[in-house]
């Protein structure tokens, strides 16, 4: 297999002169069974780092460089992993910083990893052994683990504890797959955006926990205040589009197919049939739920639809319970106990009761779908 280490720089000349024998004479050799590269991404660094680079270059055949304007982290790591698995060919690639944040002691650890089948290996310094820095100042620390408990909660992510980081290894079909999206996240962005990616298009994911040291030298390049603000924009926004055009979207979609077909069933009957409008409304709130519950079964959860007539059978029961007594617990309770409250008296405010009580409705709904009705199978 062959694995490039691809180490971002901007004005790290110091740290590259030692990084980049460290790995060649003290972590390469333990390696046995790999080929092992180095590729540094350098965006023109004004003290040189390039330059040394190439002369180091005379001396080891595995390090490469690709030199470009700078666009920001992100792009810098488009750009050389497209280098890496086009020129050089890589099977595997490393994100790794050059200012010794990231032990190079822990690469044969995300190896193994890898090769136990896992496609991206994620560094982790906030649990199981994995730490921040001793003496970094506490806001600093408060605002790295905050930012990361955040954004696990916001995705219910729980299982992956290190978002922000840049210590990763992963097999070059995770670049491939998601490079288009990402040439959108230039900056420091780009860490949390490909990993949501990498987990949204179910790529098995490792963690490795290290301890990440305070800089050795040179001076950092993020800007705290751009970033926390880019961090919660991006978490945000990705997060409603899941949810609209996830499961969820579909469903309030499916409703409303069943609000036409209720609406218009009632018309029809009560106009044309002379139905009296009680039973035409039954008729049309019993169709709309059949139409409801097929067209859930067959495209909102799609992949967990009924395989066999029995469980359709069951499901449509379940479904029709559901429904049920969503309509006269949940929203017509909710009618009954705001109207107990705060009055009956004024219009607007029932309608007020009604919307509460419908958006109770629907997360209820939703809720006893997705983990009852439908649930997922547990896997293995
Ligand atoms: N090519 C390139 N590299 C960058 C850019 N910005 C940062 N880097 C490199 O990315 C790595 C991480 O950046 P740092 O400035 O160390 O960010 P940090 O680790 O969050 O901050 P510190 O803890 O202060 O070091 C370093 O090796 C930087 O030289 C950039 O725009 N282009
Ligand atoms: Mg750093």
């Amino acid at each position: 297999m062959k694995v490039v280490i691809i180490t971002p720089t901007y004005n790290e000349k110091g740290n590259i002169d030692r990084l980049i024998p460290i790995l060649e004479n003290e972590i390469f050799p333990k390696i046995k069974n790999h080929d092992m590269n180095i590729l540094v991404a350098d965006d023109n660094s004004p003290d040189g780092t390039a330059n040394e680079v190439k002369k180091l270059m005379q001396e080891w055949k595995n390090l490469d460089v690709s030199s470009g304007e700078r666009h920001g982290l992100g792009a810098a790591y488009v750009r050389a992993m497209t280098y890496a698995v086009e020129k050089l060919k890589a099977d595997v690639m490393f994100e790794m910083d050059a200012d010794f944040q990231h032990d190079p002691e822990k690469i044969p650890e995300f190896i193994k990893k890898i090769d136990e089948g896992y496609d991206m290996v994620i560094g982790n310094r906030y649990s199981n052994g994995g730490s921040i820095p001793k003496n970094w100042p506490l806001l600093r620390k408060l605002f790295s683990i905050v930012a990361n408990l955040f954004v696990r909660t916001i995705f219910m992510k729980f299982s992956i504890h290190d978002w922000t980081g840049g210590f990763r290894a992963l097999k070059k079909e995770v670049f491939l797959k998601e490079r288009e999206e990402l040439t959108n996240y230039k900056g420091y962005i780009f860490q949390i955006s490909f990993l949501q990616k990498a987990i949204r298009d179910g790529f098995k994911i490792g963690e490795v926990p290290f301890h990440f040291s305070d800089r050795a030298l040179g001076r950092s390049k993020i800007a705290p205040i751009g970033y926390i603000l880019e961090v919660f924009k991006f978490v945000i926004i990705t997060r409603i589009q899941e949810i609209l055009f996830g499961k969820f979207g579909k469903f309030l979609v499916v409703g409303g197919t069943g609000f036409i077909i209720n609406w218009a069933v009632l018309n029809l009957l009560f106009t044309k049939f002379n139905f009296r409008p009680e039973i035409a409304n039954l008729a049309g709130a019993a169709l709309a739920i059949f139409s409801n519950y097929n067209l859930n079964n067959l495209w909102t959860f799609e992949e967990r639809k009924a395989n066999n007539l029995g469980s359709y059978l069951l499901k449509m029961l379940q479904f029709y319970a559901t429904s049920s007594f969503g309509v006269i617990f949940i929203q017509t309770g909710t009618i009954f106990i705001l109207g107990s409250i705060f009055g009956r008296e004024n219009r607007l405010l029932i309608n007020l009761y009604f919307i509460i009580g419908t958006g109770l409705l629907l997360i209820w709904n939703f809720t006893v779908y997705n983990k009852i009705i439908w649930r997922k199978e547990p896997q293995g």
